[in-house]
Order: structure tokens, then C-alpha cells, then sequence
């Protein structure tokens, strides 16, 4: 990737396929299509991934996303959604990293209705390439968790995307080092709690549970898990780390459902307020400051309502 020294960016969340809300999105954050892609004179777009799945328009947001990226007026890093569709597409001893069946085919079935099979080799090949965090002193950004640790071990191994085919083998293989910092980077540590339940997106029962990783401190597992039954007053194991550096960090995924987006920490912003489930698409526009205002939002409401 280029270096990126403009501090003059619009952070854009999870897309899920709804390509009329980001053009909507653009044309609000001042972008123009003109030369066949969109561009603002002076600012740039960083994604945080998860341009497919889920909704009607998917292979118009490949097209837009990456006209963008490949003449420099945008950036961006994977979205888990991409790294499942890599895996899913790519076969050792014929086998399939990510097995094509039940939830993972459901998972993706608008992306493969959406896109022929030369298309969908061409934005596999190209997801490989996408880098997996961007960090260039003055913001942070990564799909779902900033682990420090995990992002440190990477960066020792020289790796920031999944072109190179053993490390993307190793990715797959469950409870490896590489499984562990690819769940938490692109899909966000969870936390067991045996026999406390909740109900996710698909009806499915679980006692899993996503964390706000940005919060530091002790706190009541309603306050820091994602979907923990209000009525019980369980503390969490452990104290959060937080996101302790000044350096702001930006991610996605989170599906949150706010009216109005929210700054989840003076140095951390979610991006993700789903789009993709009758929400709004969000844009940050930060402009180089280290402590991020909810008032720097930019957004449009969801014109489908499509899941
Ligand atoms: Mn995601």
C-alpha cells in the first residue's frame, strides 16, 4: 500500500453490499464519479472491510470499492466476510478451507449469485492482497479487535494479508496461533459463558460472547458483552485492556444499532451500525485529531431494509 500521510479521511464502515447507500454516502462526504471512479480534491476514503454478503448490490460495491483503491482515492483493510470468501474458494487436497455448507454457504450465497466464476476469482485473488491493519503512527485501523500483541506477532512475521498460501493454510486449522489472531483481529474476541444464553442473528442459541474490547477496566458483563442478559449482574473475569494508546483507532463489525452513530472511546470509533439490517452507513470525517467527537459523523439511512 501506499504511503498514507493525509489526514484528511473519511472512515467508512461495513458496506454488506449496499451500494446505493454508499454512493448516497460519497456524494454527501463531497466525492464526484468522474473518470470512471470516485474522488474528493482533497480528502480519501479508508474501508474497514466487508464489502459482500448480505445485501442486494454486491457486485456494484466490488466495482465502486475498488476503483477507488486502485486509483488511490480510497484504502482499506479485510473484513472477516472477504477472509471467509478466501478460504471458502480456496481448495487443498481438494478440500475447501471453509467447508461449503450450511451456515458458511448461507453466509455467502448472495455473493456467489451475485458474481459469475471468473468474477469471483478475480476479487478472491484481489482479497488476498488486502491488508489486514494500517497503522501509520497518526491512526490505527483494523476490521474488528486492535490486539497489540497479535498485530506486533505479524508484523515480525512480515505478513499483512493472505496471499501467502501456508500462512492462510495455518489461519484455517483451529486453535493455531495464526486461527487465534486471525479471530481476534477480524472477528473480535468473544468471551464463554458457559450456560448463560442469548439468541443470535439466526436464531441460533449461544454462550459466546463478543466484548467491547475498548473499554478499560472492571466491569458488569452487561456493560461490556454485546447481547448479555440485562437481568444478570455477573462481573467479567478480567479487567479490559482498552485501547490505551493517544492514537485513535478505527474498526467495523460491530452491527451497532444505534439512531445516531457513537463514539465508543475518546481514541476508538466503530464504524459499523448496520447497514445491512435497516441501519445507517456511517462516516467518520477525521481531519488528524487524537481524540475523536461524535459530532465528525457523517450518514445516510438504509434505502432497502434488506437483510
Ligand atoms: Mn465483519
Amino acid at each position: 500500500m501506499n504511503e498514507i500521510t493525509a489526514t484528511s479521511i473519511d472512515f467508512i464502515g461495513d458496506i454488506h453490499g449496499h451500494a446505493t447507500e454508499l454512493m448516497n454516502l460519497l456524494q454527501k462526504l463531497g466525492y464526484t464519479n468522474t473518470q470512471g471512479y470516485y474522488q474528493h480534491p482533497s480528502r480519501k476514503v479508508f474501508f474497514c472491510g466487508d464489502f459482500i454478503d448480505r445485501g442486494p448490490q454486491i457486485k456494484q460495491v466490488l466495482e465502486l470499492v475498488k476503483s477507488m483503491i486502485d486509483n488511490h482515492t480510497a484504502f482499506t483493510v479485510i473484513g472477516n466476510h472477504e477472509y471467509n470468501a478466501i478460504c471458502y474458494h480456496t481448495l487443498v487436497n481438494n478440500q475447501p478451507l471453509r467447508e461449503n455448507s450450511g451456515h458458511n454457504k448461507n453466509q455467502h450465497e448472495r455473493t456467489i449469485a451475485a458474481l459469475n466464476k471468473d468474477e469471483m476469482h478475480y476479487y478472491v485473488e484481489w482479497f488476498k492482497t488486502l491488508p489486514i491493519y494500517h497503522n501509520n503512527g497518526n491512526f490505527r485501523i483494523v476490521h474488528a479487535q486492535w490486539k497489540e500483541e497479535h498485530i506486533n506477532e505479524l508484523q515480525s512475521l512480515g505478513i499483512n494479508n493472505f496471499s501467502n498460501i501456508d500462512f492462510l493454510k495455518r489461519t484455517a486449522q483451529k486453535h493455531s496461533k495464526e486461527f487465534e489472531m486471525t479471530e481476534c483481529l477480524l472477528k473480535g474476541h468473544e468471551l464463554h459463558m458457559p450456560g448463560i444464553y442469548f439468541l443470535d442473528k439466526g436464531k441460533k442459541q449461544r454462550d459466546s460472547y463478543r466484548i467491547k474490547w475498548w473499554k478499560q477496566g472492571l466491569y458488569a458483563c452487561k456493560e461490556a458483552l454485546f447481547e448479555f442478559p440485562q437481568d444478570n449482574d455477573a462481573i467479567m473475569p478480567h479487567e479490559l485492556e482498552g485501547h490505551t494508546k493517544n492514537v485513535p483507532v478505527f474498526f467495523g463489525h460491530y452491527w451497532l444499532k444505534n439512531d445516531e452513530p457513537v463514539i465508543q472511546a475518546a481514541n476508538a470509533c466503530c464504524l459499523d451500525f448496520s447497514v445491512a439490517n435497516k441501519g445507517i452507513l456511517a462516516a467518520y470525517q477525521w481531519d488528524g485529531e487524537a481524540e475523536l467527537k461524535a459530532d465528525k459523523f457523517v450518514w445516510v439511512e438504509s434505502t432497502t431494509g434488506e437483510i
